[in-house]
């Protein structure tokens, strides 16, 4: 069963996790407007990926007994001068979030809630993924600076990303088909 201060972080983790993706999938809808649609569909599957994030988080919550709240998702920027400043700020949001991670551990050993402690240790090694993967992607629109055929090759590149839920995560555990 979690405790009351518990169940207010997971539910406030939670809210951060759909604000995520909502502001990846303004990104995914800005790199629309500019037609680069390898990049906006690398930010549609981010925005997939922390839609995930939200609902795992929401099925511990009621699976520990706690009641999942649903608080307001703060609006997400509309718009970036460029694809370098949209990743920078994927970057500096993949490191916020793993403090926010990092705090909510904290949270649950202050409680001496092992299981929740137990259940972050998968968030704790996303962040670790997540923080790469932008590093990564990061330094590539970097190297392609303002060269246009450099740029229009990331966004091939990036485009191949695919979508896929976690090992074991099911999003409609009521059913129905995929
Ligand atoms: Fe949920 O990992 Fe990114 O923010």
């Amino acid at each position: 069963m979690l405790s009351e201060k518990m169940t207010e972080a997971l539910n406030e983790q939670a809210n951060r996790e759909l604000y995520s993706s909502y502001l990846y999938l303004s990104m995914s809808a800005y790199f629309e407007s500019i037609n680069m649609k390898g990049l906006a569909s690398w930010m549609r599957v981010q925005a997939g990926e922390e839609l995930v994030h939200t609902m795992k988080m929401y099925d511990y919550v009621i699976s520990s007994g706690g009641r999942a709240r649903m608080l307001a998702v703060e609006e997400p920027r509309f718009a970036w001068g460029s694809p370098l400043e949209a990743f920078q700020q994927v970057w500096d949001h993949e490191r916020a979030v793993t403090g926010l991670i990092k705090a909510l551990a904290g949270v649950a050993e202050a409680e001496k809630d092992q299981a929740t402690r137990s259940f972050l240790q998968w968030y704790i090694d996303e962040q670790v993924e997540e923080e790469e993967s932008s590093d990564m992607v990061l330094n590539k629109v970097k190297a392609a600076g303002q060269n246009e055929a450099a740029l229009q090759a990331v966004d091939r590149e990036l485009g191949q990303r695919k979508f896929k839920f976690p090992r074991g995560f099911n999003m409609f555990p009521y059913g129905g088909t995929p």
